[in-house]
């Protein structure tokens, strides 16, 4: 073939692979490309080149990059077809279209979504699934039986004036208990906020979650974030931060990371279908694609973004599409249907593992409840949307039923394992509440090595205001060991 360049015979990639010791112990490739470029016009002027330079571009990468390939690829088609046929071009080759035909915006058909149980939690036939024992099942109905009391009786402590804001995961239970019970524990979680059942499924306490809640000196952070921004090293889950979608492209990081290291172990980031109109949802999936980071982004499409409807938050057929513009493997699955999220998570990880890709995971699943207890969503949706996916689109009752078809569990379970919940979480309400407040120089410590004038001047300023009007301050609000910053 005469291809672009080499009909004008001025590049020539020499491409050379070394192996190196990448940080000591583990063997990387890496590509060293050099250009040499002569000063024939028939180079294109936006190429971008020096005459008679000669630039060198050494660029370190695993072995196996999409850059790479492509590159292999572009050489290899120096053998094929004519030129008028196939335009060869850095990232592969690309037909000639004699018609002019732009890309339509949409499609008549969406995606379709993946499922495994009907809204009355039985299984569809002719569908394959990844096997769920007994014990795996009963584990993930009572944690999603767990979820949804914890979210209403801490969601009630709320509106009692105990606790400042809570957020539920009504509606969507199924994604952070199923996706949880595909994942490993080594497994990173960044969340976005609205995955508390991550947790849950990995042995965080309702003690801790009251704890975190009521901000007192056993959480974790020191009660200096909103309640519900959870975070637990131990179970290798990220604190939550309140801006949308900054975890994304931190995902991307830790997943290189993972890489690097040679973990058997990917990163899973979550966002909400908003998030996704976030700049850093785009430079988080361009990243992982390009890196080829094992990080399974899950976008948790609930059609709502506080009162944003997701019509006007994308004319896309939803977030799966977007995989695809990223060269990201993706599926959109149903939110409800816990079998068909776990077996989706399964094999999203198997993938971002084994070939050490991202993938991109669309579950849609209605939020049920309120944004956060800040929000009165009935004044900008109908009840009776809502009352549609509560009553027949409930997760956690599919589940059940599919759970109570197997023989695995029955009335009488259901109604101990409630009263045996209820109990433990009114008690960790109790406990959390009477807790103690973490002292208050905590509020000044942890964020500066130095901390700079003006925190000590509000230090100051905040012990001042104390003394003066005491009667406006709880009176546990502990002074002890306050220090000169
Ligand atoms: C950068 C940024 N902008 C705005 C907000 C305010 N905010 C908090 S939650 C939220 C909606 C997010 O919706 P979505 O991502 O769909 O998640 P959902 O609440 O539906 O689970 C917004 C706009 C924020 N926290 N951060
Ligand atoms: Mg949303």
């Amino acid at each position: 073939m005469a291809s672009w360049w080499r009909r004008t015979s001025v590049i020539s990639y020499q491409i050379s692979r070394a192996k190196v010791d990448f940080r000591g112990s583990s063997t990387w490739k890496y590509h060293h490309f050099q250009s040499e470029y002569s000063s024939t016009s028939l180079i294109p002027r936006s190429f971008p080149c020096n005459n008679k330079a000669a630039t060198l571009f050494s660029v370190e990468r695993c072995q196996s990059t999409v850059a790479g390939k492509q590159l292999d690829s572009l050489h290899a088609s120096d053998n094929c077809d004519d030129e008028n046929e196939a335009m060869d071009f850095p990232g592969g080759k690309v037909a000639y279209n004699f018609e002019m035909k732009f890309i339509l915006g949409s499609s008549e058909k969406r995606i379709p979504c993946y499922r495994l149980l009907n809204d009355d939690g039985e299984p569809i036939m002719n569908t394959g699934f990844v096997q769920v024992n007994k014990e795996l099942a009963l584990k993930m109905y009572s944690d999603m039986v767990t979820l949804q009391m914890m979210d209403t009786l801490f969601y009630e402590a709320q509106r009692q004036g105990r606790i400042s804001f809570y957020a539920t995961s009504f509606g969507e239970e199924a994604i952070s208990i199923a996706s949880a019970a595909a994942l490993s524990e080594d497994d990173i979680i960044l969340p976005q906020y609205r995955e508390p059942g991550i947790l849950l499924w990995r042995g965080f306490t309702l003690q801790e979650f009251a704890n975190q809640c009521f901000g007192n000196k056993a959480d974790y952070g020191k009660g200096r974030q909103m309640p519900i921004h959870y975070g637990s090293r131990k179970h290798n889950y990220v604190t939550i931060s309140s801006p949308i979608a900054t975890q994304l492209p931190q995902a991307v990081g830790v997943a290189y990371s993972l890489k690097m290291d040679k973990k058997n172990a990917c990163a899973v980031a979550f966002t909400g279908d908003g998030g996704t109109s976030e700049g850093d949802f785009h430079a988080g999936l361009n990243f992982a694609a390009v890196l080829e980071a094992p990080v399974i982004f899950i976008c948790r499409n609930n059609g709502w973004a506080i009162s944003t409807p997701i019509s006007e938050q994308f004319r896309s057929d939803g977030i799966v599409v977007k995989g695809k513009a990223y060269g990201i493997p993706s599926i959109r699955v149903d939110g409800t249907d816990a079998l068909a999220v776990y077996t989706a998570i399964r094999a999203a990880r198997d993938m971002a593992t084994s070939e050490q890709t991202p993938v991109l995971v669309e579950t849609l699943a209605y939020r049920v409840g309120h944004h956060s207890s800040s929000d009165d969503s009935t004044k900008y949706r109908p009840l009776d949307e809502i009352d549609y996916w509560k009553m027949y689109r409930n997760p956690v009752n599919k589940f059940r039923k599919w759970v109570e078809t197997k023989g695995w569990w029955n009335e009488t379970d259901e109604a101990e394992f409630r009263s045996s919940i209820k109990k433990q979480l009114l008690q960790a309400i109790q406990v959390a509440e009477k807790t103690e407040k973490p002292p208050l120089t905590e509020l000044f410590r942890d964020v500066y090595d130095l901390p700079p004038s003006n925190l000590a001047e509000q230090q100051k300023q905040l012990w001042e205001t104390i003394s003066k009007y005491p009667q406006d301050f709880p009176s546990d609000l502990s002074l002890r060991n306050q220090v000169d910053l």
